[in-house]
C-alpha cells in the first residue's frame, strides 16, 4: 500500500491514525512524525462529516464497509479538497470491530476540471446578455424538435418575437437602457414559456419560441398573452419607464414521416414562415401577432413600414 497514490489509514476505535502511507502524509500536509503526534483523524484531514460522522467513526460504529463520492474537505496542505472516501471495518478474531481501513482519493483537480468544463458548455450555448439560448443552439433545438414530431406526429410552433422600434430605444435612452430592456423581455418571455418550451436569442432584439406539442391555437393563445403582457408591463431604467411592445409571427408544423424527407430543411422553411408572419405583424402597424396560417396567399413578404 506504501506504493499506492491514493492515501490510506487505519484508525482505531477513538479515532485515532495509527496506520498510514506516504500519500495520506502528502495529503494531510504533516511529516510521518508529526501524523502520529497529531493522531487524530478530524484534526489531520477535516472534512464535512467530521467529527459526528467522520469516515472511521461511521464504519468503526456500523461495521459495514463505506463509500461516498462526493466529499469536500480540508487540511494542512490543501485548504480545499474535493475526495472520494472508502473504507472497511477492522474486525479482531471475536469478530469484534476494532477500527477501519479508510482511502482518499483527492479528485480536486477533476472535478475542477468538469466544473470548467461545464461552464465552457454553458457559455457555447447560452447568450450572455439575456441568458437564453443562442441562435445555433436554438436551432439545433429546432431540428431535434421536429424530428420528434415527425416521427410522434404530434404538431408544434414556432413563434418570433422582435422588439418594435428598438432602436429607438437605444437611441433615446442609450445602449445600456437598449441591453436592459432586451434582457427584461428575454425573461419576461421565458416566464411566459413552460419548462419544457425553448426560448432563444434569434438576433439582435429578436426571439425564437418553439412550443412543443402545441398546435396553431396554442401558438395563438401564447403569442396573444405574450403581447399583452409586453404591452402592459412597466420597464423602468433610471428613473425613467421605457414602453415597450412586441410584434410575434408564429406558425405551426404537423407532419407525417415520409422517406426523403429533409427535416433540416423542413426547419429552415418553418422559420422562414415565422419570420414572414411576423413582418405581416410589423406591417400591418406593430404590437400585434400573426399566424402564418391567416396570412393571404402565405408566401410574399409585404414592405416593412
Ligand atoms: P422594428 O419595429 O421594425 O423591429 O424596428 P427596430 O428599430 O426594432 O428594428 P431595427 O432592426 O431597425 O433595429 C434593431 C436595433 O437593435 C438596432 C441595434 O442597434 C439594436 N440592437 C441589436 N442588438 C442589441 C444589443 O445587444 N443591445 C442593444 N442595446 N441594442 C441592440
Ligand atoms: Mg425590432
Ligand atoms: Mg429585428
Amino acid at each position: 500500500m506504501e506504493i499506492f497514490l491514493d492515501a490510506y489509514c487505519i484508525v482505531d476505535v477513538t479515532n485515532h491514525v495509527v496506520e498510514f502511507n506516504v500519500a495520506f502524509t502528502e495529503l494531510c500536509g504533516e511529516s510521518y512524525r508529526k501524523v502520529l503526534k497529531i493522531g487524530d483523524f478530524c484534526e489531520l484531514l477535516r472534512t464535512e462529516l467530521c467529527p459526528q460522522q467522520c469516515p472511521g467513526r461511521q464504519i468503526v460504529t456500523s461495521g459495514k464497509t463505506l463509500r461516498l463520492d462526493e466529499v469536500t474537505g480540508s487540511s494542512k496542505a490543501y485548504p480545499q479538497l474535493q475526495i472520494i472516501l472508502g473504507g472497511v471495518p477492522i474486525n479482531n478474531e471475536g469478530g469484534k470491530c476494532i477500527g477501519a481501513l479508510v482511502t482518499i482519493r483527492n479528485v480536486s483537480a477533476e472535478s475542477e476540471l468538469q466544473k470548467k468544463y461545464y461552464e465552457r458548455k454553458e457559455e457555447s450555448v447560452i447568450d450572455g446578455l439575456t441568458r437564453l439560448y443562442n441562435k445555433v443552439y436554438a436551432e439545433g433545438l429546432l431540428l431535434r424538435v421536429m424530428k420528434t414530431s415527425l416521427r410522434d406526429g404530434q404538431s408544434f410552433s414556432v413563434l418570433m418575437c422582435d422588439i418594435d422600434h428598438f432602436k429607438k430605444v437605444n437611441d433615446t435612452h442609450g445602449h445600456q437602457a437598449g441591453d436592459y430592456v432586451l434582457s427584461t423581455v428575454a425573461q419576461m418571455l421565458k416566464g411566459e414559456a413552460r419548462d419544457s418550451d425553448i426560448v432563444g436569442r434569434f438576433g439582435g432584439e429578436e426571439f425564437l419560441v418553439i412550443l412543443p406539442k402545441s398546435d396553431t391555437a396554442g401558438a395563438k393563445i401564447f403569442s396573444e398573452r405574450f403581447r399583452k403582457r409586453a404591452e402592459s408591463t412597466q420597464i423602468f431604467f433610471e428613473g425613467k419607464r421605457i414602453p415597450v411592445t412586441v410584434s410575434l409571427g408564429t406558425v405551426s408544423f404537423r407532419s407525417a414521416w415520409e422517406p426523403g424527407i429533409d427535416a433540416e430543411q423542413l426547419s429552415k422553411e418553418l422559420i422562414n414562415k415565422a419570420d414572414t408572419a411576423l413582418y405581416f405583424a410589423k406591417a400591418n402597424g406593430r404590437n400585434q401577432s400573426c399566424q402564418f396560417e391567416d396570412l393571404p396567399g402565405k408566401t410574399t413578404t409585404p414592405e416593412k413600414k
